[in-house]
């Protein structure tokens, strides 16, 4: 019996020794210490074994158990390590390796316009107002003095839902909106989407932005325009550019004018750039008319106020020196990443 057990024991112990996988390990465990495992049978065999000597076998069978119970944790323990060192091994992560390249997103260059003139408007305490790009003919048109008759209204020019409601092809119904409210004085920059039935071209968009402004106070004069949009021509294109205006017609505001400034370009010199002029147009504007006054709640002999709009993507081609609107809707990532 003795010799049986030490048998067992030297060939188990050897077993696990060449063991190189642990459900190798898990084999050798079952056979020699599971159920029907060799080192059970030996346990069986005991009722052979004369009464006074069964206490000692019993005590070798069971020291002969512990060891073999002792040996295979220590070779787990053994196999488990050098699984995890190769697996270390495979996962191996170079930190030298050069970084992947994140593309960053940036502003669309219409954006960066808006929110320089926005920047401006704000300084100046004005407060930035939006409203619906569908709109009633009411405030699109009527309410802005523009007649029944009037051109613009003509299918050719305006993108019509139905016979009350458009497209609004500019952002001043915003501004009626905020007169109907009521509160005075008024001083708000409308900026936002519109649209014109237009055809594609360098210059034309059958969608485009505008940035309008309107101020409204007692005693408001067209002093205050000039003054405002000639501090705006200087904070936006430089301490140096000089503004002029020339009469023009709006039938929402009485007198009308549309505004030049020294191109940026060549200082007034001439160049390509301002078409050998030495100015280039950028905005129009005008006192609001007292019929528009009136029509949203307004009294004209007690209320004055002065209006502009400017055509964003204007500015925006300007500024950058960008030859082609089309450029600014294509969203081609390799004309984004300049600006
Ligand atoms: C109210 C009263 C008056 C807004 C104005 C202009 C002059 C103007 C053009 C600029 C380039 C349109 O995009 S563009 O083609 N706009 O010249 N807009 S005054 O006048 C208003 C607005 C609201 C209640």
């Amino acid at each position: 019996m003795k010799e049986k057990l030490q048998a067992i024991r030297e060939e188990a112990i050897k077993k696990m020794e060449e063991s190189d996988a642990l459900d190798k390990l898990n084999e050798i465990r079952v056979a020699y210490l599971g159920k029907k495992g060799k080192l059970t049978e030996v346990m069986k065999g005991m009722k052979d074994v004369a009464a006074e000597e069964r206490p000692k076998v019993g005590q070798l069978v069971n020291d002969t158990r512990k060891a073999l119970e002792e040996k295979l944790e220590e070779i787990k323990n053994e196999l488990a390590a050098a699984a995890r060192e190769a697996k270390m091994k495979e996962e191996v992560i170079d930190v030298t390796l050069p970084a992947k390249k994140n593309n960053v997103g940036h502003r669309h260059p219409n954006t960066i316009a808006l929110e320089d003139v926005e920047n401006i408007f704000v300084g100046m305490g004005y407060e930035v107002v939006e409203g619906p790009e569908i709109e009633y003919d009411y405030y699109n048109f009527e309410a802005l003095n523009i007649p029944a008759n009037h051109p613009a209204k003509d299918e050719q020019d305006t993108f019509y839902i139905n016979d009350k409601i458009v497209l609004r092809t500019q952002t001043s119904p915003v501004q009626v909106r905020v007169m109907e409210k009521g509160k005075l004085p008024i001083r708000v920059i409308a900026p936002g989407r519109v649209f014109r039935s237009d055809e594609v071209d360098a210059t034309h968009s059958p969608s485009f932005h505008q940035i309008e402004g309107l101020v409204i106070d007692k005693n408001i004069t067209f002093a205050d325009l000039k003054g405002t949009l000639a501090e705006f021509a200087k904070e936006m294109f430089g301490e140096n550019t000089k503004v002029k205006f020339r009469p023009h017609h709006f039938p929402f505001t009485e007198p009308s004018a549309e505004m030049d400034m020294t191109c940026f370009k060549c200082g007034g010199k001439g160049c390509r750039m301002c078409k050998g002029s030495g100015w280039i147009e950028i905005l129009g504007c005008g006192m609001v008319h007292p019929k528009v006054l009136k029509m949203s709640g307004i009294d004209p002999e007690e209320y004055t106020g002065f209006a502009f709009g400017i055509g964003l993507e204007r500015i925006t081609l300007l500024k950058y020196e960008i030859d082609d609107m089309r450029l600014l809707y294509e969203n081609d990532t390799r004309f984004l990443r300049q600006f």
